[in-house]
């Protein structure tokens, strides 16, 4: 039955995800103060794509420092989680690095891996890209985290241990607070025995932090624009893109580079699905993103905090990043 080639996907439950998108924009876009937009909106199709060209961008070194340490590190990792192993993982974009680590995996059993996506398209690449590994079955979940990993666990078989992947350093992406609290609750889905393969960019000097989050190709100013024009496609907004500009700024205190979109004028946008007209003044900014860097002793704290144990570390020396096993003891 689980032979290559067998795929299957569980499709979104949402009630309307344009009515969600709607709701979303118009919180974020009408609080007071500093406008806002979940960055999650920002992987469609076309920001998914662009993601996977900054990906190669030889100013963003993040992708591939994961790469390089699942790579290199695959069967040391494999060690830590014994089988019988399903493997859940969160935000599998296009899957080309788990590929290593999974391979490791199916060298001494056969196992299930569940990439758990909000973006159909990675879903359908992720799937592409991994299904020839021979003793894997796939199941793709097109949900939020929570929500597919609480279904995973549910699936599992009996003496089965869940090993759940979140790498590229997605956890970046909440502030310090929030990443605890997410990490928190993933754990009481979990059981003894279960552990979290957690990637973390570490901090760096930050002319290169710039320069990887506002490359000179514009790539990472086409994924942070491609918010607008994605309000204007799925919401029938007016906001003329050549109005705004992408700025990436370091947050000292939040040790965090933060992604704007920054009005060049004062103007206003109509956003009629979302039931919207607002005004920007200029130089006014759109927060969109922020992509949260940590110390090296930081993950140890980190799963203390969230009620697991860090059991290793690996660590990229070219491009500063880790690799944290934290376990459920
Ligand atoms: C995929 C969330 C890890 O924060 O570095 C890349 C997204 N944004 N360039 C990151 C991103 C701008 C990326 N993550």
């Amino acid at each position: 039955m689980n032979h290559k080639g067998h795929f299957m996907l569980t499709h979104a439950i949402t009630a309307d995800p344009v009515l969600e998108f709607a709701a979303d924009v118009r919180a974020g876009l009408t609080r007071s103060g500093q406008k806002e937009l979940l960055s999650k909106y920002l992987y469609d199709d076309v920001g998914s794509a662009l993601f996977e060209v900054i990906s190669v961008l030889p100013q963003y070194g993040l992708t591939r420092a994961d790469e390089r340490l699942l790579r290199r590190h695959a069967d040391e990792i494999a060690g830590h989680v014994p089988g019988p192993v399903a493997v859940a993982e969160l935000g599998s974009g296009s899957g080309k690095k788990t590929r290593w680590i999974l391979k490791a995996l199916c060298r001494c059993q056969h196992i299930s891996y569940f990439p758990i996506e909000i973006s159909p398209t990675a879903l359908a690449m992720c799937q592409r890209e991994l299904g020839d590994i021979e003793s894997m079955s796939i199941v793709g979940f097109e949900r939020e985290y929570l929500d597919g990993l609480r279904e995973v666990a549910a699936r599992r078989r009996d003496g089965q241990s869940l090993l759940v992947l979140f790498l590229g350093s997605t956890i970046g992406n909440f502030d310090r607070p929030a990443a605890t609290g997410f990490l928190r609750k993933m754990r009481r889905i979990l059981r003894p025995g279960d552990s979290l393969l957690l990637g973390t960019d570490l901090e760096k000097p930050i002319p290169q932090l710039l320069a990887a989050y506002d490359d000179p190709l514009g790539v990472t100013a086409a994924f942070n624009l491609n918010l607008l024009a994605r309000i204007n496609r799925e919401l029938d907004a007016d906001f003329i893109l050549e109005q705004f500009e992408h700025v990436a700024r370091f947050n000292p205190e939040a040790r965090s580079v933060e992604m704007h979109l920054r009005s060049k004028t004062n103007q206003s946008v109509t956003i009629p699905r979302a039931g919207l007209t607002l005004s920007f003044r200029e130089a006014e900014t759109i927060w969109t993103e922020s992509s949260h860097k940590y110390s090296r002793s930081e993950p140890f704290q980190i799963a203390r905090d969230a009620g697991f144990f860090c059991k290793a570390q690996w660590i990229d020396q070219e491009w500063p990043f880790a690799e944290n096993l934290f376990v459920v003891e």
